[in-house]
Order: C-alpha cells, then sequence, then structure tokens
C-alpha cells in the first residue's frame, strides 16, 4: 500500500508506537517555534529541566504578539526571552522582524522537516511541506530538550483540489469554504493532506494561507506537498538547497476524501463569532463597515500586500472606516516601502502597524462599540478583537480592501479587472534582526523582571478528588473565553496568579471569585472544549485557581494536552445526555481514582448533591495516565521519564 505524505513524514520521524489512527505514537522534532506570549512560560519550563543546551536541529524564539509596551512587562519578558535564547542555542527574532509564522517560512522552514511550536497557527509550516504542528509551551521545551513528542496517530483526510481559482477568489476562500464544509470541529484528529491538480495553481505563502487556518478546522495539522512552486519558493529566499521533492505515493490511501473545485468558488466570508459561520460575501454585501485590518499570520504575504496596494492605489479610504495594515514580516514590509507599495497604502489613508499580531490578538485597534470590523485574519471569537460588543467577519484581503474603499462589504468582483501579482525571482533576505545564540551559552545571564512570577505546579493526583461544578458552560468553549488575551492581560503571561484573576471571566465575571471561595472544583463543558489557540494558560490559570478536572462532552487537542500537562483531568461524557443532568453547583466526587485510572478508561463520578451517579471517560495512553497520577508533566519529568 501506498503511503501519504503525512504518512510519509511520520514513519520518517517515528520514535515510538504504530500508524494506527487513534493510537498514540511519538516523533522526533526538528525544529521548534515559540512566540513571546507562550514564550515566556516555555523557556522558565524549559530551564526548569536543566539541560544545558538545545538538542533541536534548529530553535528559534520569536517576540511579536507582546510588542505594545504600555509599561516595563512586555519589556522585560523580551528581554528574559532574548537573554535565554543566547544561554541555550535558540536563534531570537527581535520585534519588529515580523509574525512568527510567516517569518518561519520565508527563512527557516525546510520541507520534510518536524516543526512544534507553542503557537496553534504552527500549522503555517505546512505550506512548504512541513509537519508543523501547534503544542503547549511545555511539549516544546520538552522537544527544544530532545524529547519526543506525543500524540495520537492521526486519520488522514485527502483535500482533492480541482480547476483553479476565479479572479478575485483567494486562498482565504478556499479555507473558509473548508471550515463551511466541516466546521470548527471537523478537523480533530486529522492532518488535511492536500493533493489534486489544484496545487499546482497555488503559490506557497497562498497554501500557507490554508495550513494556517487548517487551525480552525480543529486539525492536527495541514499539509501541502513540496513540488516545484516550493523549490521556486525557496530559490527566491535564497535557501533553494533547503528543497525537497515530498509527494504523497501514485497509490497512496487516505482515511477521507473531500474535493474542491476552485473555479466554482466566490468570495466568502465567516461571520461573527466563529470561523465556520461561512456565507458568500455576496449574501450579506452591503453591510456598513467600520474597521478593516490587514494582516495576521493567515494573510500578511508580500503578494497578499501587493493586492491590497494595487487596489487602494489612487484611492481613499472611506471617510466611515479606518484601515490598519500589518504586513507581515520585515521582509515584505521593505519589499513594500523599496517599490513604492507602501506609498500608494499611505496615500490611499491606511494606518500602516508594525510586522506584528497587533490587532488580531487584541493588542490595540479595538473597535468603536457595537462596531463591524472586517479582518483578513483566522479567529472571529466574541471579545477578542478587545470590544465585546464588536463584530468581527473574516475575509480576504481582496474583500478587505474592496470594502475599506466602499465603506460597506463588497464583493470584489464588483471593482472590475482583477490586479495580478507575480512572485518576486528574489525575496529581499536581510536577516539582521534574527540574532545568533552565543557559541558558548554558560556565559550568558539570564535577565529576569519582576513580573515573573513562579508558575503553579500540581501535586499527585490523590485517591479522592472532590468539588463542586464551579460553572456550566455552552459547546465550543475557546481558549479566548477561558484565559482571554488583550492588550490589558497579555502582559501578565509569566504572571500566572495574576492571570487567574481573569479565568473565564467573559463567560461569568465571578467565576475566579467563586473558585477560589470553594478551593477549586470542576468545570462542566460541551462539545469542544477549549477550541483554539496552543496558550497552556488556559490550563494554568484553572490550575492556580484550584480545577481538579473538567468534564466536557469532548475536547480539543492541544488544550486537552495542556490539561493533562498540568495534571488536570479531562473527562469525557460517557452519555452527552448526562450533560443535562449535572448543574452548577453540584457537589461531586470521585473515589478510587488512581486505582481506577491504573485499571482502565472509564470513572464513576457520584453527583452528592442530585445523588446520581455518571460515567465518564479519560482515554489516555499509559504514558498519560502516569503523567496525571504524577500531577503533571513537569512532576512526571522530574522523576526522569522524559
Ligand atoms: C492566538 O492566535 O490565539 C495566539 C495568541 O496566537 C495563540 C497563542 C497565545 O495565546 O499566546 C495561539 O494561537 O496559540
Ligand atoms: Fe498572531 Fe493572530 Fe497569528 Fe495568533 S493568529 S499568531 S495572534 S497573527
Amino acid at each position: 500500500m501506498g503511503l501519504n505524505l503525512t504518512q510519509k513524514i511520520i514513519r520518517e520521524h517515528l520514535i515510538s508506537g504504530e500508524m494506527i489512527p487513534g493510537k498514540e505514537i511519538s516523533i522526533r522534532i526538528d525544529q521548534t517555534l515559540t512566540q513571546d506570549s507562550t514564550g515566556t512560560m516555555a523557556y522558565l519550563q524549559f530551564e526548569a529541566m536543566g539541560i544545558p543546551r538545545v538538542k533541536t536541529k534548529k530553535s528559534v524564539a520569536y517576540i511579536d504578539h507582546n510588542t505594545l509596551q504600555t509599561g516595563f512587562e512586555n519589556a522585560d519578558d523580551h528581554k528574559y526571552i532574548q537573554t535565554v535564547a543566547a544561554k541555550y542555542g535558540i536563534y531570537f527574532s527581535k520585534p519588529g522582524n515580523g509574525i512568527c509564522h510567516q517569518v518561519h517560512l520565508e527563512r527557516f522552514g525546510v520541507p520534510g522537516m518536524t516543526l512544534l511550536g507553542s503557537d496553534s497557527h504552527t500549522p503555517t509550516g505546512g505550506g512548504l511541506g512541513m509537519l508543523a504542528i501547534g503544542a503547549g509551551g511545555l511539549d516544546v521545551a520538552v522537544a527544544m530538550g530532545g524529547g519526543p513528542y506525543y500524540l495520537m496517530m492521526p486519520k488522514v483526510c485527502c483535500v482533492n483540489l480541482r480547476g483553479r481559482l476565479k479572479p478575485w477568489v483567494s486562498a482565504k476562500d478556499i479555507i473558509l469554504e473548508i471550515l463551511r464544509i466541516l466546521t470548527v470541529k471537523g478537523g480533530v484528529g486529522k492532518v488535511m493532506e492536500y493533493t489534486g491538480e489544484g496545487v499546482k495553481t497555488l503559490s506557497v505563502p497562498e497554501r500557507a494561507t490554508i495550513t494556517n487556518m487548517g487551525a480552525e478546522l480543529g486539525a492536527t495539522t495541514s499539509i501541502f506537498p513540496s513540488d516545484e512552486i516550493t523549490r521556486e519558493f525557496l530559490k527566491a529566499q535564497g535557501r533553494e538547497e533547503d528543497w525537497r521533492e515530498l509527494l504523497p505515493d501514485e497509490d497512496a490511501e487516505y482515511d477521507e476524501e473531500i474535493e474542491i473545485d476552485l473555479s466554482s468558488l466566490e468570495p466568502l466570508v465567516a461571520q461573527p463569532h466563529s470561523p465556520d459561520n461561512v456565507v458568500k460575501v455576496s449574501e450579506i454585501a452591503g453591510l456598513k463597515v467600520d474597521q478593516v485590518a490587514i494582516g495576521s499570520c493567515t494573510n500578511s504575504s508580500y503578494a497578499d500586500m501587493m493586492k491590497v496596494a494595487a487596489i487602494l492605489k489612487g484611492k481613499t479610504v472611506h471617510p466611515d472606516v479606518s484601515l490598519v495594515i500589518a504586513p507581515g514580516s520585515k521582509q515584505v514590509l521593505t519589499m513594500l516601502a523599496q517599490n513604492g507599495a507602501l506609498a500608494d497604502m499611505v496615500a490611499a489613508g491606511a494606518r500602516i502597524l508594525e510586522s506584528a499580531c497587533g490587532p488580531c490578538i487584541g493588542m490595540g485597534q479595538a473597535p468603536a462599540s457595537n462596531a463591524v470590523s472586517l479582518r483578513t485574519f483566522n479567529r472571529n471569537f466574541e471579545g477578542r478583537s478587545g470590544t465585546r460588543s464588536a463584530k468581527v467577519y473574516l475575509v480576504s484581503p481582496e474583500v478587505a480592501a474592496a470594502s475599506a474603499l466602499k465603506g460597506y462589504l463588497t464583493d470584489p468582483r464588483e471593482l472590475g479587472e482583477a490586479p495580478t501579482v507575480e512572485m518576486p525571482d528574489r525575496f529581499l533576505v536581510n536577516d539582521n534582526l534574527i540574532i545568533a545564540p552565543a557559541p558558548e551559552g554558560n556565559n550568558v545571564e539570564v535577565v529576569r523582571g519582576p513580573n515573573i512570577k513562579p508558575f503553579p505546579v500540581n501535586t499527585e493526583l490523590k485517591e479522592k478528588v472532590e468539588g463542586k461544578v464551579l460553572i456550566k458552560l455552552g459547546d465550543n468553549i475557546t481558549t479566548d473565553h477561558i484565559m482571554p488575551s488583550n492588550a490589558k492581560l497579555l502582559p501578565f503571561r509569566s504572571n500566572v496568579p495574576y492571570l487567574a484573576e481573569f479565568c473565564l471571566t467573559p463567560c461569568d465575571p465571578d467565576f475566579p471569585r467563586r473558585a477560589k471561595e470553594n478551593g477549586g472544583g470542576f468545570i462542566l463543558g460541551g462539545s469542544n472544549y477549549g477550541q483554539g489557540s496552543s496558550r497552556e494558560h488556559a490550563a494554568l490559570a484553572p490550575l492556580q485557581l484550584g480545577i481538579k478536572g473538567v468534564i466536557a462532552k469532548s475536547f480539543a487537542r492541544i488544550h486537552m494536552a495542556n490539561l493533562i500537562n498540568s495534571g488536570i483531568l479531562p473527562l469525557v461524557l460517557e452519555n452527552v445526555e448526562d450533560y443535562e443532568q449535572i448543574d452548577e453547583g453540584d457537589e461531586l466526587v470521585l473515589e478510587n481514582i488512581r486505582e481506577q485510572i491504573k485499571a482502565g478508561s472509564r470513572l464513576t463520578v457520584k453527583n452528592k448533591t442530585k445523588g446520581t451517579e455518571i460515567n465518564v471517560l479519560i482515554t489516555l495512553s499509559d504514558r498519560q495516565k502516569d503523567i496525571i497520577l504524577a500531577g503533571g508533566l513537569l512532576n512526571y519529568t522530574r522523576k526522569g521519564s522524559l
């Protein structure tokens, strides 16, 4: 039987386990990336492991999220990361150099390699034919120390692309269409592998837009083959030697298949407040728009920006619209500056932001009350923009630029002929904001600011776990609900005690107080609990508040791993109907839990308030069971089981 591309790369990196979907495997990690909002924690954890130098082929620390410096906190964290990077053998990408995923694609990604990143959009690297996976900081720290990365062997879903996109329709519309079909849960447990003749019509940055937003499907990752187009891209980045051809076998088999006819697609839009709430732009065109934001790791490549500049050239942004543009990297920004496109944007009235995440993670540019904000980003969860009442719509750069001019949501096909943008033969390469690590780490002093506070570490799992249900939540709760991120909170990513005061407050402002008063307890969630980001703060903050377990209909992949790493029990309702039988305030108790976990995966939960019993499943590998019993990954690794 022939292998698909995903299986080929996994086979090359397999350390343990069998490649049977749903079974735990472990793989060798070639490269890691961190960004600053998850990075401080990842490096604190790495330091706690006591390993003198990273053991990966390449590890890079980016500063791109916390670049709004309204106090000392962010700058202190940058300094900490820079000195840690120098000491332990990690490349450091300075603030201003760009968004981690965009820069990694340009300067570091290598087809066929594995990349583990402490950011959920790490799969962007799949655009280059990497097996690029997002994970919690602690998993990345372990990988930096040379430890394997454990995951469930995914199913591989073939996404067969047929035909070619029509003018004004873009890569963003492809992934929006897939989200429309599969929803935000549709990729769970799967790798989305792109094949078919349509692949050849897409450039590497276009492919990366698609693999980037595969994160919104809940997929383990997404991947494109590495072909002549990949070679051209790497050559234009001066890195042709990094290229290698990687294709699925002719007779490759897949667990699932979907087909997308590119020529039938139209400009699409994801409506508030979920990336899968997708309709055609033409269906809701005319919606009045207050803000347009172009950028983020999904849509900030050179070609995206050139298309936007061409649409804006010689025109003026509508008087009622604020247009902000953040080119994805210093490379992109410099090229736009040199060829005049930046001047076209500025002349049209665009507000140029630095090359960073910026408004995508609520770091500035929070919209006005009740505003409609059109964004080329990947997430439109409620409140993520920094304004609770704002309505965020996700669109392509073409739709965004056209709408900024018109003042209302516009189908760009109204504008006449579409701009054509050629991929450059040579990108402008200047890596002067990437600092190589010190050759000898011993002499480097790690600088820690006062904002760095000790993070909570769990204790061994007790025989009996009991407590109240502190909150009952619905489906698709995101990590932005559990641990909100915005300009006020992001600076405290290395201060979990402070962050914990805001845990789940978008759902119930009283939650942290209630949790503390009751000495912790349980969270009850619906399906796909913890979707979205990789931030392990969404597990660490509950841990800080004494949360012992989360009971849910189902969990999102990275969040579940983060709960396990923190020693918090992820409990799946055996019968989803039991959700109705549990209410906030109910007293729950799990007895003989260590024995029960060792014996199998079904646990009994007694509801003392209702006088009932329900079954929950804790479907863990033997290794994960040991982690839970030890009280989290750090305790487990301290016992010498890395
Ligand atoms: C996001 O897009 O939500 C983030 C901010 O990049 C997160 C990481 C974080 O919370 O720091 C992610 O996607 O993992
Ligand atoms: Fe940054 Fe937004 Fe991308 Fe997250 S999704 S890495 S916040 S640009």
